[in-house]
């Protein structure tokens, strides 16, 4: 558990770190753009014991211990993360017209990314994509980095922006056809705008 703490604290500076260096958009749009909440229900008392800070308080506190959370990455239905279910976006699939604002808003308590992927893939969390053991139990398969999340030291990446709870970033000029997008930090965290002519 002690190594398992010393990571998940080293991770959290760099987390940390990476949030302070960057400006997330918050630019006034219309109320009625389609949304997407970025969800989770971190425990602050047991997650920032782990990782000191990284769990704000709401006002509508939520209760997924860390024990819980870590509990609950893995399935031995998959060999892969499967993540806990209390982190997600929501809805994980919308249809939007061409032009239209998609606000990504963090209702959470934890930092997370709204990133666009080419395919989903792992986060820049070595933990969280299965590829320490434990928890991850024997014989998982960890996630495969999507290039997207790629964390390259002093190179912000364009993409991997992490959203302040209580913040929205709003993705604009979308393409017509399908959008993937996905957290990070949690790459369990996906939903998948359609943009429709
Ligand atoms: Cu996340």
């Amino acid at each position: 558990m002690r190594k398992l703490r010393m990571l998940a604290y080293g991770l959290a500076v760099l987390v940390g770190a990476w949030a302070i260096g960057k400006n997330v958009a918050t630019a006034q749009v219309a109320s009625n753009d389609p949304r997407i909440a970025l969800v989770d229900n971190c425990d602050p008392p047991t997650f920032n014991a782990v990782i000191p800070g990284v769990c704000t308080p709401t006002p509508h506190r939520f209760d997924t211990t860390f024990a819980e959370f870590i509990a609950l990455l893995f399935s031995p239905l998959t060999v892969t993360t499967v993540g806990h279910p209390a982190w997600n976006f929501t809805p994980g699939y919308i249809s939007v017209r061409a032009g239209q604002t998609v606000r990504a808003i963090n209702a959470g308590g934890e930092g997370h990314t709204f990133t666009e992927v080419a395919n989903f893939g792992g986060g820049f969390v070595p933990l969280l994509n299965g590829a320490v053991s434990p928890p991850a139990p024997a014989g998982t398969v960890p996630l495969a980095l999507a290039p997207a999340c790629a964390l390259v030291p002093g190179v912000p990446a364009p993409g991997v922006v992490v959203v302040a709870p209580g913040n929205t970033v709003n993705v604009t000029r979308l393409a017509p056809g399908l959008h993937k997008f996905q957290c990070c930090i949690h790459p369990w965290m996906r939903a998948v705008v359609d943009v429709e002519n």
